[in-house]
């Protein structure tokens, strides 16, 4: 099973290379990577992401953008707006490399990130790259101060269960929505070391849904109250979820099973 595999995955050396759970990549001749419009036919692919160690996946191409520029002066790559960071491929989900951290911007939702995810984590398998490290950077928040930092260790789904639950060729699966339990003290520290602003660790919800999934009250339906929405604010708060993301269970559920 998914969860038995995640299990043996996590007991390999940390130095593993990135494993997929798909017995039939190993067996193909090439593997097209459609939305990155790439193929391991035609590139080398350890020879152009083999030294990656960091990805960090965005929802928005300018946010990702800015992110990744930060990311080229702080390991002095050159200024933004030379030719470092540079756009590898043009796709739906645009891509950027500096040295060893490859950035990726993923759109909104579920199908969006995890069509992505497929991608992106099949790359670093056929790059060969090894103990590489995935962080999902984005906003939101509830029952916080703005401009309080979370650190996600747990996905939760949108009925507060610890869990990823997919319709697979008919049959619900359920996968483990855990976080890598290492990082999330270190980013603590990383973020008590620079000391510039609130950082809680708490559970992330995913919602399927912006507006009604969240209980928006500006959408184009509305069957809720104001109260309504509090209650289930106040509901999920009371349970630890401390931000909303629409894409959090899914990339919980894909590292997780995959050693990331
Ligand atoms: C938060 O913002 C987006 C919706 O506006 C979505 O990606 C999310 O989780």
């Amino acid at each position: 099973t998914a969860e038995a595999r995640a299990k043996e995955l996590k007991n390999y050396p940390n130095d593993c290379l990135v494993q997929l759970s798909n017995p039939n990549i190993v067996t193909m001749k090439e593997d097209v990577l459609y939305d990155f419009s790439l193929s391991t036919s035609t590139l080398e692919f350890p020879a152009m992401f083999g030294d990656v160690k960091f990805v960090s996946v965005l929802g928005s191409h300018s946010r990702m953008n800015s992110f990744i520029k930060y990311v080229a002066v702080e390991l002095a790559f050159g200024h933004p707006g030379m030719s470092t960071p540079t756009s590898v491929y043009d796709c739906p989900h645009a891509m950027y490399k500096v040295g060893p951290v490859l950035s990726m911007s993923h759109g909104m939702g579920i199908p969006s990130i995890a069509i992505m995810l497929h991608e992106l984590i099949k790359l670093l398998y056929h790059a060969r790259c090894s103990k590489v490290t995935i962080v999902h950077i984005s906003t939101s928040g509830i029952g916080l101060e703005s401009g309080s930092v979370v650190i996600n260790w747990q996905a939760v789904g949108a009925c507060l269960k610890v869990e990823f639950q997919q319709l697979v060729l008919e049959k619900w699966v359920v996968q483990s929505t855990d976080l890598d339990e290492q990082l999330v003290p270190e980013l603590l520290q990383c973020s008590a070391d620079l000391s510039e602003f609130t950082t809680v660790v708490g559970h992330t919800m995913c919602t399927l849904d912006f507006y009604e999934g969240q209980g928006h009250l500006d959408g184009v339906l509305c069957f809720y109250t104001e109260k309504d929405k509090q209650a289930y604010l106040k509901a999920a708060h009371t349970s630890g979820i401390s931000n909303i993301k629409m894409e959090s269970s899914v990339f919980a559920a894909m590292c997780n099973t995959c050693g990331l």
